[in-house]
Order: structure tokens, then sequence, then C-alpha cells
């Protein structure tokens, strides 16, 4: 995909610091970026990041995304820049896709998704059109629908798949359903552009929760990942994501990691470096890696159990429609299927507050406020 991106010229004074940092010599002086220094220097510092941001992060980042067996990771063919979050990390990727994709500028995006994927992709300079997800009718996936319009795309065009947990459904594709799109998208040679912003908070596991970015790089799909460390590491202010992308082999991947310095440099130079030293420090580390995996273990766990008492509070209460969509749906957000008068009801009689589609963030339940909500919502569906 990427083989006619040319290499790009390093930037005239971040390109010094890093020809300075790669010199071994002991003498070696940095006089090239204006950062202030006298005798006394500290460690770590509070210096600028290079621009592709903290490099034991974006290896981590990697590695947790892609896993330790990767063969692209094992190759040294993963292109990677820190971003500014997942928003960032999109932001980043429309931009170098809508400069150097060869084949087309039309992302088509899941109905519904984030909000925010429409606007970032417009700006980056992209086309948005939609393919068809979300099941109004069963309150799921429009597998069928969806199979269709991915058969029905101009080959190459962009897809954009939310890796886990999907904004704002909470529906997403088993894996025999991952292994069928991966299918079609081969065929169609369509270029898969994942979001994972969610990794570990859908099941509670980091490997099974990246199921289907790894079996599309299994496959042989060439892909772009968006990642976002603001969820599983309660790290939202920090603004600690990655971008990256597969390439053909290490000379590729340069060639486009420099192109990717040369799509940040005039956004923000470099990205912030204390929220990717506490991720690269905590993914770094044996014991703080357990005990990090074992707390976004129990997120997820407790946002599956509010699930469980929700459903069954809902059951119980005699609430008219069918509930089960609560406990099969995944990760922060769950589409209650509430209409938005009935949203606006909840709102004006019970202070309760969610957005007009019905979508509810489950992590904002808890065992003091599941029983009053669940019977608010009752109410409200009884009319
Ligand atoms: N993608 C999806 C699907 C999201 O829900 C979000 C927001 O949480 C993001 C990306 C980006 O979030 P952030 O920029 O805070 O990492
Ligand atoms: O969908 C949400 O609620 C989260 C948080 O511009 C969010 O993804 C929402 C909007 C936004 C940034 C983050």
């Amino acid at each position: 995909t990427w083989s006619a991106v040319p290499a790009g010229p390093p930037d005239p004074i971040l390109g010094v610091t890093e020809a300075f940092k790669a010199d071994k010599d002991p003498r070696k002086i940095n006089l090239g970026v204006g950062a202030y220094r006298d005798e006394n220097a500290t460690n770590p510092d509070k210096e600028y990041l290079p621009i592709t941001g903290l490099p034991e992060f974006t290896k981590a980042a990697v590695k947790l995304a892609y896993g330790e067996d990767s063969i692209p990771l094992q190759h040294n063919a993963i292109a990677v820049t820190q971003s500014i979050s997942g928003t960032g990390a999109l932001r980043i990727g429309g931009a170098f896709l809508a400069r150097f994709y060869p084949n087309t500028k039309t992302i088509y995006l899941p109905n519904p998704s984030w909000g925010n994927h429409t606007p970032i992709f417009r700006d980056s300079g992209l086309e948005v059109k939609q393919y068809r997800y979300y099941d109004k009718t069963t309150v799921g996936l429009d597998f069928a629908g969806l199979k269709e319009d991915l058969k029905n795309m101009p080959e190459q065009s962009i897809v954009l798949l939310h890796a886990c947990a999907h904004n704002p459904t909470g529906v997403d594709p088993t894996p025999e359903q991952w292994i069928e799109i991966s299918d079609i998208i081969q065929e169609k040679k369509l270029f898969p552009f994942f979001d994972m912003a969610y990794q570990g908070f859908a099941s509670g596991s980091t490997t099974h929760d990246a199921f289907a970015v790894r079996h599309f790089v299994k496959a042989g799909h060439q892909i772009a990942l968006a990642q976002s460390f603001a969820k599983n590491m309660g790290l939202y202010g920090e603004r600690v994501g990655a971008f990256s992308l597969t390439t053909a082999d290490p000379e590729e991947k340069a060639r486009v990691e420099s192109q990717l310095k040369i799509v940040v440099r005039p956004m923000y130079s470099n990205p912030p470096l204390h929220g990717a030293r506490i991720a690269s420090t905590v993914l770094g580390n044996h014991k703080l890696y357990k005990e990090w995996h074992g707390e976004v273990e129990n997120m997820a766990n407790r946002i599956i159990s509010m699930r469980h008492r929700l459903h069954d509070n809902l059951v119980a209460q005699g609430t008219p429609g069918e509930w089960k969509h609560i406990t099969s749906q995944i990760g922060m957000f769950s589409f209650t299927g509430l209409t938005q008068p009935q949203t606006k009801v909840l709102a004006d009689k019970a202070h309760i507050y969610m957005t007009s589609d019905g979508r509810i963030s489950m992590a904002g339940l808890n065992s003091h406020n599941i029983d009053y909500f669940s019977e608010s919502v009752s109410k409200a569906v009884k009319g």
C-alpha cells in the first residue's frame, strides 16, 4: 500500500536532537533545540519529546495492541507515532491517508458511530460515507446489512472499524463474524482502519479485546490503528495515544514514519510527555503491568455485573419490552433502546441524564444508584 510514499526530510531543529541522541560519544553537546539548560540537569527531564513521541511508550503500545508474536512487529515493519490520545491518532491517520493513500479519499463509518468520527475525518480531508451496522429492531448487529454494504463498496475503499466495545451501541461482532468481515475486506481489497479506544474495557482482557486487530494482521491485511489510553489507564486528561500502520518491511516503515512526522510537525510539533511516561512505566514493568491488568479486569467486571443487575431489575419490575441486549452488549456503553421522549422524561422527572439516542455509560451505574435507575427506567417505559 505504501510503496510510493517518499522518504521525507528530517525536521531542521528536532532532527538535530535525533542525531544527537543517536551519537554515542560521551563528549557530545546538543546546541540545536531551544531548551534552557544549565550545569544542573535533572533526570528525568521535561524537555521536548521527539516528533513521534516517547520511543519506550510507542513500542509498548504497539506490543499491547498487536501482540508480542505479531509478524510485522517482529519484522520491525510497524510505523508508529505517539498521538494526542485516540482523537489525535484518528486525526493523524485521517490526514496521512488523505495525503498518501493511493486509491481513494473515501472512508466508510459504521452507522451509528462515535459522533466525533465524521468531523475528524472530514477535517482530515476525507469524504465520509456510512455502512450499515446497528439493527434497531433487534438492538443488535445488522450483520447481513453490514456484509452487503462491504460487498457493495468500491474496491480499495477505507473502512473504519471499532476494534472492540463499539461506541455508542455496545454491539460488537463475534469472533466468527470478525473472520467473515476480514474475508470480505480482503476480497474487496478494502483498507481497514481500526479505532481501539477501549482495549481491555470490553472483556477485561487486553488480549481478547485485540482479537479483531490481531486476526486481521494474521490474515495478511495491512491496517491502520488508532489507540487510546484514556479509558483503560484512566489517563483521560493526559491525552495518551498512538497511531500505527503496518507496512511491508523496515525500509517502507522508515519512509512512512518520516511522513508521519511531517503530518504531526505542523499540528503540534511533538506530543506531551507526562502521560506517555506513566503509560510506558506501567506497560514496561512486569509487576505494574499485572497490577494494572487486574484493575482493568475489575472495571470491566464491575460494568458487566451492573448490566446483570439492570437487566434483572427491569425484568423483575415487569418492564414492557425485551431487555436481553443490556447483558449481550459490551464495553462502556449500552444502547438501551429508550426513545428520545423517554430520555427527556428521565431527565425532567427523575434527574437522570443520558444522550438523547438512549445511550448510557454503564460505568456511571453503581450499587448505590442501580435500583433507583432501574425503577425510573421502568416507570418511563410504562409511561
Ligand atoms: N474513539 C472512540 C470510539 C471513542 O469512544 C473515543 C472517546 O472516548 C475516542 C476514539 C477518543 O477518545 P480520546 O481522544 O479521549 O482518547
Ligand atoms: O463517547 C463518549 O462519551 C466518549 C468521550 O468529543 C468523549 O468517547 C465524547 C466526546 C468527545 C470526546 C470524548
